[in-house]
């Protein structure tokens, strides 16, 4: 096969990729805008290399043409959760989606693989739109925790430098990493609710600040430069305190006192203008 051929073949894969992690990034988003906690932590893709691509078709005896068809990882997609509770809730909204179609799951999570790799993996079909119109292909989510992801991404790169042959003490060292890492993480989903708590508490707190902030910028427009040093002055006392109670209804008492502003400054150009009539 030509590069110019592999060149076109990857493209719509790249794109896929391209799309889906904008996609799973702005799920992210959305649940910190509405102040919820998000079951994604991190979202990384890539688009498997040629040679990674050739290798796996000679390992699995896939002709090309239906390398397509059964390499289902060509387009991948990495989502990153803090906790294993975490990475159902993920796969239940990939499931939930009508932009993509579950094809498969492989669960390593209560079935972890023999090297001791724990991830939960969905098999999706995507479709991308392309000049030549729209095409369907399967791109592969793997969702697993940070804990498990160091010990995937470290494991590989050992995989790599033994070709696959890692040695067998250093096989079985690494299985007993992953059972510990599995330990910790499931010890971490014994405080999950309570670092939820904090997190949200901190979240909020951020957009309440940014909030008040923009506010008290508006407000230098049509406040005398004194009263919105006031303003501030007032801003950092609740602040020093980390009341967000107290943050909160400051804000709320901004808007009042910046919607009271933009009347009087409508008013003032409307007697302005009966004047000039
Ligand atoms: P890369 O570089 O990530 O693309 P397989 O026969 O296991 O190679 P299969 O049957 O298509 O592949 O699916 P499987 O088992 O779900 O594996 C797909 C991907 O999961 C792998 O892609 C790895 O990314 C990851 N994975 C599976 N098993 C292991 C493991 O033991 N250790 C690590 N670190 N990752 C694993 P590739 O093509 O191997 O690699």
């Amino acid at each position: 096969m030509e590069i110019q051929l592999w060149r076109e073949i990857l493209h719509p894969y790249e794109q896929a990729v391209a799309e889906l992690m904008v996609k799973f990034r702005s799920l992210r988003e959305e649940y910190r805008r509405n102040n919820q906690y998000s079951p994604i932590e991190n979202v990384y893709g890539r688009v498997k290399s040629v040679s990674s691509i050739l290798e796996k078709m000679q390992r699995k005896n896939v002709p090309f043409e239906r390398m397509e068809a059964e390499i289902e990882d060509i387009a991948g997609i990495r989502i990153i959760c803090q906790f294993v509770e975490d990475i159902e809730a993920v796969a239940r909204v990939i499931e939930s989606r009508t932009d993509m179609r579950v094809i498969s799951l492989k669960d390593y999570l209560t079935n972890k693989k023999k090297s001791g790799y724990r991830s939960f993996h969905v098999i999706i079909s995507y479709t991308v739109q392309t000049i030549h119109g729209p095409k369907d292909l399967l791109a592969e989510i793997q969702i697993r925790t940070m804990a498990m992801n160091f010990w995937a991404t470290t494991e590989h790169s050992l995989q790599y430098k033994y070709k696959g042959r890692i040695p067998e003490h250093i096989t079985e060292q690494l299985q007993e990493i992953a059972d510990a890492i599995f330990t910790m993480d499931t010890a971490m989903g014994l405080v999950r609710s309570e670092i939820i708590d904090s997190q949200l508490d901190s979240q909020l707190q951020t957009e309440l600040v940014r909030g008040i902030l923009t506010s008290i910028e508006n407000l230098y427009r049509v406040e005398s430069a004194r009263e919105v040093e006031k303003i501030q002055t007032e801003f950092y006392e609740i602040f020093k305190s980390g009341d967000l109670d107290e943050l909160r209804r400051f804000q709320r008492q901004l808007d009042i006192i910046a919607e009271g502003a933009r009347a009087q400054s409508v008013e003032d150009r409307l007697t302005g203008l009966d004047r000039i009539i």
